[in-house]
């Protein structure tokens, strides 16, 4: 891109990519601290993943109680969630009222996508396109882009003769989608399918589920919001965001487990997992031991209970064998929360389809054809095949460091991350929940304030010390996703083929993305490097281009 220096452009101190749940509060933290913020967003309006993925039976995996802002004490009391998990509707209409509140909207561009980006070694400045052709200069840049916000749609010779609708659940109509009476074909058993199947089989007058790999499912167990609950969690609520930072995935209410899972006798494991069962909840279940996640003997014994639950619950044997995973750990791809996502299978106008043993071969005029020769004929086709996880938006954005490096270039080897926050090679360019950060691993709003509180803080030194510009030294870099690594290779996590290491999409390099040493761990990683002034992080000025701390 060339850099613009004329003046009939947008001069920032912060531009923030993304008016997600993290883009809004970072734009709340720092338009406080007086800084020039905007947010730029391709949507119509904020939410990002709530935004945009509004399938049926779209609802949030973390208990609504946990999954919401905490920067805010009379906001948590006075917001009141009507069910155990939000749906998406209500979260949606929880961040508009948070837009509001705030009198955030004023500094949002909405249905303005950032395309390119360009740091100025000149200036210290980004130099910002967006679709319409705006030009923005800002000191600093924070992609809030999000990790689960680029779509993908396998490429399926035929698809544009398919005569029927299709759709994408991360990219639904705003007006929702009526299959009374159709034929429905849902493409993908990840955690969208899983939840929008028993919907879509309440509408459907035949569904076909098209599964190329099984996942292990646990009931959600949702329910209208228990008042005496709500009630005893609002009166400790600190006490509760407190313990929540103090734990791996960033949620209070899990006393951590003391036992392996292979030092008690069976019929207490079984009981426990039982009592698991019944709770509803994956980080419940997965924390029922400390070694679910580490040890496969210790695994199997949850992968096994569940894969008996699998059993007990669909009537047809064959079926129910087709819809056990084998092929990974349990836990080590997104465990997914249902409701009667199991007992779908159960009734007549619904047929599983493997297409693992038969891959879909092409779309036709009329429905799909799988490559046993069966022809399947659909009025409307749901893709719930996933996202270009973690990576995929910056990706998107032409993206490059002045220098004569791109964001492709860096990440051609899969991506490249400090800590999920920054990147050696991008001067001034932040990242929230970034790769290598625990992001999807913890509970996202609060690693987004996390992020954002942090951001705020290094800015806050910079600006003390005169400095107009940080980088990330390439030691500290290569030390964290080496950290990173050796983290994520002593547990189970790499053994499934999941998005976590880009194996969704093809030629995507084989990298394990975020970082699983428990987001109480990282906090503690940030704090210390803000307490000792941020070794690894190399501070200057433009006009000087010397260095001003170590
Ligand atoms: O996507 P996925 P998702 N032919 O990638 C299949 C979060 N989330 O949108 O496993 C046939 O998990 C693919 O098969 P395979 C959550 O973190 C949260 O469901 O690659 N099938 C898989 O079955 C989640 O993990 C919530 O073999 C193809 C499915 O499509 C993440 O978002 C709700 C295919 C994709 O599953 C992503 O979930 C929803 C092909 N060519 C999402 N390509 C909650 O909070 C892909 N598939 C509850």
């Amino acid at each position: 891109m060339t850099i613009d220096h004329s003046k009939d452009r947008t001069e920032l101190d912060v531009a923030i990519v993304g008016a997600g749940v993290s883009g809004l509060y970072a734009l709340h933290r720092l338009r406080a601290l007086g800084y020039r913020v905007r947010v730029y967003e391709q949507g119509g309006d904020a939410g990002g993943t709530w935004y945009w993925n509004r399938y049926p039976g779209c609802r949030c995996d973390v208990e609504s109680l946990e999954y919401s802002y905490s920067f805010d004490e009379t906001l948590e009391q006075e917001w009141h969630w009507p069910e155990r998990y939000g749906t998406q509707p209500e979260i949606l209409r929880y961040v508009n009222h948070v837009v509001d509140r705030y009198n955030l909207r004023k500094d949002i561009v909405f249905n303005c996508p950032i395309t390119a980006a360009t740091f100025d070694e000149e200036t210290d400045q980004w130099q910002l396109s967006t679709g319409g052709g705006e030009r923005i200069a800002s000191r600093f840049c924070i992609m809030a882009t999000g990790n689960l916000s680029t779509p993908r749609v396998p490429d399926y010779e035929g698809l544009d003769s398919f005569q029927g609708k299709w759709y994408h659940t991360g990219q639904w109509p705003h007006d929702g989608v009526d299959f009374t009476g159709l034929r429905v074909g849902v493409i993908g058993t990840g955690s969208s399918g899983v939840q929008s199947i028993p919907i879509i089989a309440g509408q459907a007058s035949r569904l076909h589920v098209f599964q190329r790999t099984p996942q292990f499912s646990l009931p959600a167990r949702n329910g209208p919001m228990d008042s005496d609950k709500e009630t005893a969690h609002k009166a400790a609520y600190r006490s509760h965001r407190e313990a929540a930072l103090d734990t791996p995935f960033g949620m209070s209410g899990h006393p951590p487990p003391t036992q392996s899972a292979l030092d008690i006798s069976d019929e207490e494991r079984q009981a426990a997992y039982e009592a698991k069962w019944a709770e509803g909840g994956s980080i419940s279940f997965l924390y029922a031991y400390t070694d679910l996640l580490i040890n496969k003997a210790a695994n199997d014994t949850a992968a096994d209970f569940v894969r008996d639950k699998i059993r007990q619950t669909v009537n047809d044997p064959k079926v129910a064998e087709k819809l056990i995973p084998h092929d990974h750990p349990i836990g080590t791809k997104r465990l997914i929360l249902d409701s009667g996502y199991f007992e779908t299978y159960n009734q007549d106008h619904v047929t599983l389809v493997d297409v693992r043993e038969a891959p879909i071969e092409r779309f036709t005029p009329e429905g799909l054809r799988t490559a046993d020769g069966n022809e399947y004929e659909l009025d409307a086709v749901v893709f719930a095949t996933g996202f270009d996880a973690m990576t995929g938006a910056l990706r998107n954005i032409a993206l490059d460091n002045g220098a004569g490096l791109t964001i492709q270039d860096k990440w051609s080897n899969g991506p490249r991350c400090f800590m999920g926050l920054a990147m050696a090679g991008f001067p001034n360019l932040f990242m929230i929940t970034g790769p290598q950060s625990p992001s999807v691993k913890a509970q996202m709003i609060l690693g987004g304030e996390q992020h954002s509180d942090w951001i705020a803080e290094f800015l806050e030194y910079m600006r003390l010390n005169d400095v107009t510009r940080f980088e990330v030294e390439q030691k500290a870099e290569d030390d964290w996703v080496l950290h990173n690594n050796d983290i994520a290779d002593s547990t189970l996590y790499p053994l499934a083929n999941s998005w976590y290491v880009g194996a969704n999409v093809p030629g995507k390099p084989r990298v394990f993305m975020p970082y699983v040493g428990g987001f109480n761990r990282y906090k503690k990683a940030c704090d210390e490097l803000a307490e000792k002034g941020y070794p690894g992080l190399r501070l200057s000025r433009y006009d000087e281009m010397s260095d001003v701390a170590d």
